[in-house]
């Protein structure tokens, strides 16, 4: 059995955690060899909820969990980490508006880079779920500057499997027969679900998709629109966002970049920009096609790009580098005591 690993979720008293701590502490994740030390943050008022995790946790009985440490203290939290997962911000509800959401998290992400910089181990792999997951990413990359950029990643996996299953569903066929879709871009609304290098697997053979479904009109309309939307969508029907699917997203980001992608194959993520790949602009945390080799994630470069896709990869790096604008206007904003945005 290997020495365990200290794996952290933040928010760990709210949905997404409910879901998604169980299959990390039983080794769907890190391996059934691998034991693990769970921290697990959350707010003040949170603690007597998260301490019904912990006992729920103990009833497990799991063998891979070495031990629980529930706290409300980024110190105790972030020490020595292998893992950060991010899950915890101020939840959509409370802040309708986008801009205002992202301006109340920037201060969290600051805080919890900076902990990381202090507190965690140099080789931190890092996963930012809350929202604006790939902005709030940037600032906790920023606020980290001794560990480096390529260590912090952001989930459009929940998007991707989104768009993986709607074109299995669409072929009749599992959705592990779906391989190399692409989320480009902002995990929102202006994100780019794009099949262009997708295969599908039917009766044994790997068809392009556009082959595969043979309704070039759905895949370049309704496709793009369900999986932009699907969240929205989960949200109107259940009267909470997504937690089973956004948790199972998690583990399978995290499962590829601890063990890898298989060869041949590409997932999505969020990660920082250096401006030389698909026009996308540096200093973003943005989506692209990545494979994962040796826990180190490099994106897929040279894939053909056609004019359909171009400007819809634009478009929402253009919304990328607005919200990086206010984030980063913020975070000025922060710095200044006398002004009432310190609260935050
Ligand atoms: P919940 O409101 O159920 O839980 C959030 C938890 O975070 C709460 O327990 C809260 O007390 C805690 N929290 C708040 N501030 C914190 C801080 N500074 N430190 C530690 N914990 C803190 O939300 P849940 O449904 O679990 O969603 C969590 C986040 O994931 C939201 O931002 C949500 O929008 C985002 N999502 C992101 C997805 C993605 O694909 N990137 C998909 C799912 C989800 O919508």
């Amino acid at each position: 059995m290997a020495e365990p690993i200290r794996v952290l979720v933040t928010g760990a008293a709210g949905q997404i955690a409910y879901s998604l701590l169980f299959s990390i502490a039983k080794g769907d994740v890190f391996g059934k060899q691998q034991s693990i030390v769970l921290h697990l943050l959350d707010i003040p008022p949170m603690l007597p909820v998260l301490e019904g995790v912990v006992m729920e946790l103990q009833d497990c009985a799991l063998p891979l969990l070495r031990e629980v440490i529930p706290t409300d203290k980024e110190e105790e939290a972030f020490k020595d980490l292998d893992v950060a997962v991010l899950v915890g911000s101020i939840p959509r509800g409370e802040v309708t508006e986008r801009k205002l959401l992202l301006k109340a998290n920037v201060a969290i992400f600051k805080s919890q880079g900076a902990a990381l910089e202090r507190f965690a181990k140099k080789t931190v792999k890092v996963l930012v779920v809350g929202n604006p997951a790939n902005t709030n990413c940037l600032i906790a990359a920023k606020s980290a500057p001794s560990i480096p950029k390529e260590n912090f990643t952001c989930l459009t996996r929940l998007d991707h499997n989104r768009a993986c299953s709607q074109v299995a569903m669409r072929c009749g066929v599992p959705a592990t027969h779906v391989k190399n879709v692409i989320i480009w871009g902002n995990h929102s609304p202006t994100q780019y679900p794009d099949v262009h290098h997708c295969k599908v697997n039917m009766a044994g053979s790997d068809l392009a998709c556009f082959e595969a479904v043979k309704d070039d009109t759905w895949l370049k309309g309704d496709f793009i629109s369900t999986v932009q939307q699907r969240g929205v969508a989960i949200i109107k029907a259940r009267k909470q966002s997504s937690a089973m699917s956004a948790a199972k997203a998690i583990c399978d980001h995290m499962r590829d970049i601890w063990s890898g992608t298989p060869e041949g194959e590409f997932t999505s993520m969020g990660v920082y920009s250096t401006g030389n790949s698909y026009g996308v602009p540096e200093d973003l945390v943005y989506s692209f096609p990545i494979q994962i080799k040796d826990k180190c994630c490099r994106i897929v470069d040279g894939l053909a790009i056609n004019d359909f896709s171009r400007g819809k990869i634009d478009a929402t790096a253009t919304e990328l580098m607005e919200e990086r604008d206010m984030a980063v206007a913020a975070l000025a904003m922060l710095g200044h005591p006398q002004n009432p945005d310190t609260r935050l």
